[in-house]
């Protein structure tokens, strides 16, 4: 399969029908199937019999990634362990891991919807493509690789790590599909340069990146660096793994497969849906997973949504880019800070890098402090003192005006900063919270 024609142009009331089809068997499958959730059921004093469309889903309780993790390892399983083909893990910072599970269905719509991802990206079934995902426990090297496999890419599994042998390969197989996370394909761009490859005149000319944020200014910056079109991929290991949405070659927000994946935007605060094209929180339901589904998951990433018809012809509604999390945002002195805004402000500064960390203390007087350190090109590097303490005192008036708190500013060297082969480590909070 390249792409599903049928669900990804289906007319909004045909899609509608569909999902409240599909959402009446699920509230019927899990209650049947999953002791958890018929309790959860229970305590709200609802049964499978009062879901009768769509718009009954409100009246379904959220689940978290708490639920998940006081269930770890198989309680919000809907099918016993031998039933499953396949385990992921996703990190957390504490505590238990979540742990999801696929039956054979489930990685074959996992093998589906990463391949229109890949398709609606712009790969074409005689590309190949080179995977610089993580393999393993995390899901984004093997839910490319299923998606790819459905499509019928030929496959370069190179996994992530080991920049120097990724270029050769790309530089022998010429692949033209690249799927990493957005830093490390910046990153392959120093490496590139070093050993004397112009990234410019690289095989790549697609990119599907995701896993972590990235801003419009990063995008532009990896599509000059590498002559290549950035697309964004989105997904999460609860929901299925990366494939939940995709971008289209317009680049005008993500396409969300919502006849498998029904998505809500809330209020976080009050749990109460937003109008269209409003920000809040994405909520999730599996319509047709048999392992492990989800019932109005809240996956505490901050976008909104659109029904506009896609100049694409794809009907599916489209997400914007994730503008933050719920809970990463940090807070400091009281201020809503996303390291995206800090990003956008360097990418528009001569010299600097988007690699950079925030680090944020508090000190004696119970104040936070927070410092940014920001690499910037050797050049200005190896520059005079007063040249680069006024590029400090720029970076720092710009950042303020955005985030209106005092930061300090500290220039490194060029490769400083420690890389992520994976998702980049944009913060280090020491406060005792
Ligand atoms: O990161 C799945 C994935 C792999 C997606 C490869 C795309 C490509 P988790 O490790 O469970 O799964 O992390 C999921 O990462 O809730 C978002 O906060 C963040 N995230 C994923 N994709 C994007 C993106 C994979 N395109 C969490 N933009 C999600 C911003 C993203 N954040």
């Amino acid at each position: 399969m390249i792409w599903n024609e049928k669900f990804e142009t289906m007319p909004l009331e045909e899609l509608k029908n569909l999902q409240s089809e599909r959402l009446v068997s699920l509230a019927r499958y899990v209650y049947d199937n999953c002791p958890w959730y018929k309790r959860k059921f229970n305590d709200v004093g609802v049964g499978p019999a009062d879901i009768k469309s769509i718009d009954d889903i409100v009246k379904l309780p959220f689940t978290n990634k708490l639920d998940m993790r006081d269930s770890y390892p198989f309680g919000l399983f809907s099918r016993p362990r031998t039933d499953l083909v396949e385990i992921h893990v996703s990190s957390g910072t504490t505590g238990n891991p979540t742990l999801v599970g696929y039956t054979r269905d489930d990685i074959s719509l996992w093998g589906e919807v990463m391949a229109r991802s890949l398709c609606c990206a712009g790969a074409v079934p005689d590309d190949t493509i080179q995977i610089a995902y993580g393999y393993g426990l995390f899901t984004g090297g093997l839910g490319a690789h299923y998606g790819a496999m459905e499509m019928g890419l030929t496959i370069i599994p190179t996994s992530s790590g080991q920049t120097k042998r990724q270029l050769k390969i790309m530089q022998d197989f010429q692949p033209r599909i690249l799927a990493c996370t957005p830093s490390y394909c910046l990153y392959m761009a120093d490496d590139a340069r070093e050993i004397g490859i112009d990234p410019r005149t690289a095989s790549w000319k697609i990119g599907v990146f995701g896993a972590e944020p990235w801003s419009e200014s990063m995008r532009s910056e990896i599509e000059q660096t590498w002559d290549m079109l950035a697309t964004d991929i989105y997904g999460l290991s609860e929901i299925i793994g990366p494939g939940v949405s995709q971008e289209c070659t317009y680049k005008d927000g993500l396409h969300l497969y919502s006849d498998v994946f029904y998505p809500e935007i809330i209020d976080p605060d009050t749990g109460k849906p937003v109008p269209e094209g409003q920000d809040g929180e994405l909520v999730i339901t599996t319509l047709t997973k048999q392992g492990i589904p989800l019932i109005r998951y809240r996956t505490r990433d901050i976008v909104s949504l659109t029904y506009e018809p896609c100049k694409c012809g794809r009907t599916s509604p489209r997400t914007s880019k994730i503008k933050g999390r719920t809970d990463d945002m940090i807070v400091v002195r009281g201020i809503n800070v996303f390291p995206s805004q800090i990003e956008h402000v360097l990418l528009g500064i001569e010299g600097t890098h988007p690699h950079y960390q925030l680090v944020i203390d508090r000190g004696a007087h119970k104040l936070d402090s927070v410092e940014i350190m920001v690499e910037v090109d050797e050049r200005i590097f190896s520059d005079e003192i007063k040249r680069m303490h006024a590029l400090e005192q720029k970076i720092k008036k710009e950042i303020e005006a955005v985030l209106s708190i005092g930061v300090t500013v500290r220039l490194v060297e060029p490769k400083t900063i420690a890389r992520s082969e994976g998702k980049a480590k944009r913060v280090i909070d020491k406060r005792q919270l």
